[in-house]
């Protein structure tokens, strides 16, 4: 069983959406488990204070490094890696998943405030992973985006075809484009190469629309593709 630790001051938000649809059936059949520590309980004195007002000054609150302790200490995260989901991390990769969920688990640090002192961070030697460029009002929603990237992962959690799918991100392409019936819809034709039964014809369109739209949407992904060599004809010239 994978297993998922969370410590988080919003216990009802786990497993929220990953209860439903494929994760939840994997859950309930005990291909992994969803386990909360409320960061509250580690709190101290008659309002369990879990918080404090930053050294330094500034706006909001910081999570004590001796509250956030307690709760990792309590977690026992065994062998499993501790992530701190934080704007400030690495970004999260599907390698990164992938490591991930070949491991035995995770224990995940949802913080709220304005962060958590980095004392403990380092301390606990926790992995800081940031869920994309912008900014959520806590680390709950990235650690469920985590979650479900890596409990798909899991041996038969997903069909083989859906998991083949991966292989293409994997590969540095985004996706490419679907079509299904009708083959004309409100005037809009399906592209004639999918009806035409040349698969030869219709893997090569595929590709080109995967190349497509890398290059259009996703010059960063582009320029660090195998795939186009974009990078290592640069470092070659
Ligand atoms: Cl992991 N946490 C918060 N609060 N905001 C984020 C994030 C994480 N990743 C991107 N934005």
């Amino acid at each position: 069983m994978w297993r998922a630790t969370l410590l988080t001051l919003f216990p009802a938000m786990f497993p929220g959406s990953l209860g439903q649809s494929l994760a939840g059936r994997a859950l309930a059949n005990g291909v992994w488990s969803c386990e909360t520590l409320d960061l509250r309980d580690f709190g101290l004195g008659r309002h369990r204070q879990v918080d404090d007002t930053p050294f330094g000054g500034g706006a909001g609150m910081v999570m004590r490094p001796d509250v956030v302790d307690a709760a990792c200490e309590a977690a026992a995260p065994g062998g499993r890696p501790l992530i701190f989901l934080t704007p400030r991390g690495k970004p999260l990769t599907q390698a990164l998943v992938r490591d991930l969920a070949a491991g035995p688990g995770a224990v995940l640090l949802c913080g709220r405030y304005e962060g958590v002192d980095q004392r403990v961070i380092e301390a606990r030697e926790m992995i800081e992973v940031s869920v994309g460029d912008y900014v959520l009002s806590g680390g709950e929603p990235a650690a469920l985006v985590l979650l479900d990237a890596c409990v798909r992962l899991l041996p038969g959690v997903m069909g083989a075809v859906e998991s083949g799918e991966e292989e293409s991100f994997s590969a540095g392409l985004l996706e490419y484009p679907h079509y299904t019936r009708p083959a004309e819809w409100e005037g809009r034709d399906v592209p004639p190469v999918l009806l035409s039964g040349h698969h030869a014809e219709v893997a090569a369109w595929r590709l080109e629309e995967s190349r497509r739209a890398t290059r259009e949407r996703r010059p960063d992904l582009w320029n660090r593709c195998a795939s186009h060599g974009g990078a290592l004809a640069a470092a070659a010239g």
